[in-house]
């Protein structure tokens, strides 16, 4: 069986991540996308919280799968049995910091293999941040997430203002 391992903050995630989730799905039997639940970078949304709202907008997805973890990516991927890694690739500033945690992986971890796959240029733009920054100051944000991500994280905001 083939599985890849598609991991993220996903705080939250968005039209871009979904597309390479789509894209993944086709491409392996199993698609595991694994959510990390880091304190340290004080996310919007718990690691729970992404994890359950992945799971909804992932829900057409069969093969798909997701689990939050803690830790060494690489052992979160040895754990499911996996030995291949997909990240995205926006723009050459994504580069420089996929490449090195790429490489620095293979030394740790030489059976596992991180691929890229290009962004899809409808979302070439789109990253996480820019969607909490628009949603903080009440932009539309409808454009950028599945409906089900835009309502949490306008109702999460909502939450932190009372
Ligand atoms: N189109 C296509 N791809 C996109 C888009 C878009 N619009 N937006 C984001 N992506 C891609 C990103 O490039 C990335 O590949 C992926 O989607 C997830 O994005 P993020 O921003 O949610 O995830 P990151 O970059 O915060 O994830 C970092 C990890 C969790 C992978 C990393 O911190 C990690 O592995 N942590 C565990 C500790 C560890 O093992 N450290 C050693 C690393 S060498």
């Amino acid at each position: 069986m083939k599985i890849a391992v598609y991991p993220g903050s996903f705080d939250p995630v968005t039209l871009g991540h979904i597309d390479i989730i789509k894209r993944t799905a086709t491409m392996f039997d199993k698609v595991i996308i694994g959510v990390l639940n880091n304190r340290a970078k004080s996310p919007l949304f718990t690691a729970e919280e992404r994890v359950e709202l992945l799971k909804e907008v992932t829900g057409d997805i069969p093969n798909a799968e997701v689990q939050a973890f803690k830790g060494l990516l690489i052992d979160f991927v040895r754990q499911n049995h996996a030995n291949v890694i997909v990240r995205g690739l926006r723009a050459i500033t994504d580069f420089e910091y996929e490449l090195q945690m790429a490489q620095t992986n293979r030394v740790i971890a030489p059976e596992i293999d991180t691929i890229f796959l290009t962004t899809n240029l409808k979302y070439s733009y789109l990253s996480s941040s820019i969607v909490k920054e628009i949603a903080e100051y009440d932009g539309d944000i409808s454009a950028f997430l599945h409906p089900a991500a835009a309502a949490r994280v306008r109702a999460k905001l909502e939450e932190k203002t009372k």
